[in-house]
């Protein structure tokens, strides 16, 4: 056991470290391409035997790495470790870490290792962002923002790009957008950022913490870790006091504050909505009596109550940071909303065809379900152990009917029959991603004149397809050719 590792960072001589990577990924190929930048002795272990996985096994290899790929290489750590390094995804009961936890050998995080890794004497300050849903969204509004400002930033983390790629690239950072999930924060520890944001706390990733007495419990926990070591502002979700309670217990640097976001008129030491503008009653000094406008809601993407709620989150975030209002305005003017996220991919014959495939549970996909009044809904997947029943009942009076698909359509199916039976439910059976051009198939038959067939799927899309993405470009992929027949 390495004593000093408990407080090793940048400067430590990581040639005497002997490291697990669980996970090729990408969390772990960074992870592992930059422990052995830093000399460290490389082990990286991966269930996955495919053509992308053995590709950067060949490059690990040829910079110094071990590489066991295939079923049964992580079933045990090596002799000789003295860390694990987990990637997000790994549940906390993978054989691994139970090993791992029998030989009293610490198990960090990517997200830990990049914090550790930072330059010394040029800590890049993180804005953080998490929260069940809108987390992409608001870290890459906040980056747009923050890029408004003439500031050099990266979007990292959960939305894709990992932290260490940009403890590598040499590029001066002024401070980064970060992302992150609950299985990433699960696993911080020295992370001390300057702002953080909890957007709301919903039931998700049950799997994930089946192992705990109470996985929503465990799961609420590790997301409040986000405020830990705050030294600026802790920002709040004034409309989830879940969210307020977490940073009334953390425990946060001397001076740093609490600031809220509400879709209603401000409090002091809060950004909300007045009169269609999105204004600031938090980071002026006459807060006491006034506020500072920063955007009107017209400069928010669709306008959806969600979107609003994030944009504030993102310009709290940003403001806390001393960017100016004129920034936060252009940022947003200049956003885009990324693709699968109620993106419309087709109008044909009146009816409205939109892409949500990003929505992932079932608070995500009641975010959607309520920007439409007549719904011919596709969704299923995944459901992670959560149950829909109070989804469908919230929702029953939008949606015409439901298309369900994968594997655990039955538990949408259950919820339908006991909250709304009088909904026509049409299950699609199969596991190959083709069941898409199937079920869009029988939304052609059904919806008519000013419907929406929303994919918003309520689930994860691992179940058949590479993720959310593939999904939903197997939707649009469909909806063209459907849209196509119909012009031809
Ligand atoms: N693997 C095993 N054994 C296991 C589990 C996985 O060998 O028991 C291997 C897989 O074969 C694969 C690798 O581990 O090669 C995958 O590791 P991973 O699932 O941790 O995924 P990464 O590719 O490292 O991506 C992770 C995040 N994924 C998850 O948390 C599941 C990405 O978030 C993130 O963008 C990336 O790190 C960079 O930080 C994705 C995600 O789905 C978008 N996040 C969840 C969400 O948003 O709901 C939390």
């Amino acid at each position: 056991m390495i004593e000093w590792l408990a407080s090793a960072n940048r400067l430590s001589d990581w040639s005497r470290v002997r490291v697990a990577v669980a996970g090729i990924g990408a969390s772990g190929y960074s992870a592992a391409d930059a422990l052995l930048e830093f000399g460290a002795q490389v082990t990286v272990m991966d269930e996955s035997d495919t053509t992308s996985t053995r590709e950067k096994a060949t490059v690990l290899e040829t910079l110094g790495a071990t590489v066991h790929l295939g079923a049964g290489a992580s079933a045990r750590l090596p002799i000789d470790c003295d860390l694990v390094l987990a990637s997000p995804g790994w549940a906390p009961t993978a054989p691994v870490f139970v090993e791992a936890h029998g030989r009293s050998i610490p198990v960090w995080g990517d997200v830990e290792l990049a914090w550790r890794l930072q330059q010394p004497d040029r800590v890049v300050p993180w804005l953080a962002v998490t929260g069940t849903n809108g987390k992409t969204t608001t870290v890459t509004m906040l980056e747009s923002m923050l890029t408004a400002a003439g500031l050099t930033v990266s979007a990292v983390g959960n939305v894709g790009r990992p932290i260490l790629e940009t403890v590598l690239d040499g590029v001066a950072y002024d401070c980064l957008a970060v992302e992150l999930s609950s299985f990433q924060l699960h696993r911080v520890d020295a992370m001390a950022v300057h702002s953080a944001a909890v957007l709301n706390v919903e039931p998700d990733h049950f799997q994930w913490y089946a192992d705990s007495p109470d996985p929503f419990e465990a799961y609420a926990r590790d997301k409040a870790r986000v405020y830990e070591h705050v030294t600026h502002s802790c920002v709040y979700n004034v409309a989830d006091p879940r969210t307020e309670a977490m940073v009334a217990d953390a425990d946060v640097e001397e001076g740093a504050r609490a600031i809220g976001f509400t879709l209603g008129i401000p409090g002091m030491s809060m950004l909300g909505v007045v009169d269609d503008m999105l204004v600031d009653r938090a980071f002026i000094p006459q807060r006491r009596d006034s506020a500072l406008e920063l955007a009107s809601v017209a400069d928010v993407p669709t306008g959806a109550p969600h979107m609003v709620a994030n944009a504030l989150a993102a310009a709290a975030l940003a403001r806390s940071f001393g960017v100016s209002a004129t920034a936060v305005a252009d940022g947003l003017r200049s956003y885009h909303l990324g693709p699968h996220r109620i993106e419309t991919v087709a109008c044909v014959d009146g009816v409205t065809w939109v892409d949500d495939s990003k929505a992932t549970n079932a608070h995500a996909a009641a975010a959607s379900l309520r920007g439409f009044d007549s719904v011919v809904w596709i969704a299923g997947g995944q459901a992670k152990g959560t149950r829909f029943e109070d989804l469908v009942a919230a929702n029953a009076d939008r949606i015409k009917a439901a298309i369900l698909i994968g594997t655990d359509r039955h538990v949408l199916a259950e919820a339908f029959a006991a909250e709304a039976p009088h909904i026509p439910v049409h299950m699609v059976d199969g596991t190959d991603p083709s069941v898409m051009r199937q079920a869009v198939a029988v939304a052609a038959r059904l919806a008519a004149d000013k419907d929406t067939v929303l994919l918003a799927p309520a689930c994860a899309s691992q179940d058949m397809y590479r993720d959310y993405a593939d999904r939903g470009e197997w939707f649009s992929t469909a909806v063209n050719e459907l849209s196509e027949r119909s012009r031809s």
